[in-house]
């Protein structure tokens, strides 16, 4: 599977790589969405057609569960399922403190839902998402489709107000249509450049009417794996 890789997906495939040896028989898992994970989701799928590995999955996308289903691994709901051994998650920018900044891919909300009812969190990574501060990224906020325009009013007026860093907060939505979530929501993207406290940013968004989540994930993740070009991979 690994045979030709250019470095940026070889980076993804030893994360991912590293990340299955931690997946043990019977277990109940959180799949990731994204390019990384989607590794994972693949070598998990040889794992349970070569090896037998026992698994079920509980996707965060409808591209997860499809995915997922193709590799041959059972797919389950959150519900059923009712609580993960372990989420195996990507993520745009991780830091020191292995807070991270997630949803890019517009599966935040179902991601962070997941990775929190999991006993651990692994976020498996390349290197250009390590950072000493979050916010680089544009943190994307999800809001419900009601009065989006009048959110995203307010979501900027809330970040001026807090006066997040001294810095003129813009707010774009992606593309002149916003995103439209598998929930149906809006994802709103706020280009901060830094984040110079993230944990209350968090609480801040997600107490404005109209916010559903963000893509701040404050100490949730356990264990970032991050994969190198070259083939190198280190566990944080
Ligand atoms: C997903 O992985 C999203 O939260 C995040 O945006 C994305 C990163 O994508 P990739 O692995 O393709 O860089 O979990």
């Amino acid at each position: 599977m690994s045979d030709t890789l250019s470095p940026i997906d070889t980076a993804k495939f030893v994360a991912a790589k590293r990340a299955v040896e931690f997946v043990e028989d019977g277990m109940k898992l959180g799949l990731g969405t994204g390019s990384t994970a989607f590794w994972m989701v693949r070598l998990l799928g040889e794992m349970v057609r070569n090896d037998g590995l026992k698994i079920v999955g509980v996707p965060t996308s409808t591209r997860t569960a499809e995915l997922a289903r193709q590799e041959g691994i059972k797919v389950i709901s959150l519900d059923e399922a009712k609580w993960l051994d372990l989420t195996i998650d990507g993520a745009d920018e991780f830091d020191a403190e292995l807070n991270l900044i997630k949803g890019g891919g517009g599966a935040l909300l179902q991601e962070k839902i997941v990775a929190t009812a999991s006993d651990q969190m692994i976020v498996i990574s390349d290197v250009s998402k390590q950072v000493d501060t979050l916010g680089a990224f544009p943190l994307p906020v999800e809001v419900i489709p009601f009065g989006w325009q009048t959110t995203k009013a307010l979501i900027e007026e809330t970040l001026v107000s807090m006066d997040v860093l001294g810095q003129r907060t813009t707010l774009r939505m992606n593309g002149a249509t916003p995103y439209v979530t598998d929930e149906g929501n809006h994802i709103i993207d706020l280009h901060v450049q830094r984040i110079g406290n993230a944990r209350q940013l968090a609480l801040i968004l997600n107490q404005i009417p109209g916010v559903v989540e963000n893509g701040l994930f404050i100490d949730i993740c356990d264990v970032v794996v991050i994969g190198h070009g070259d083939g190198r991979v280190e566990t944080h």
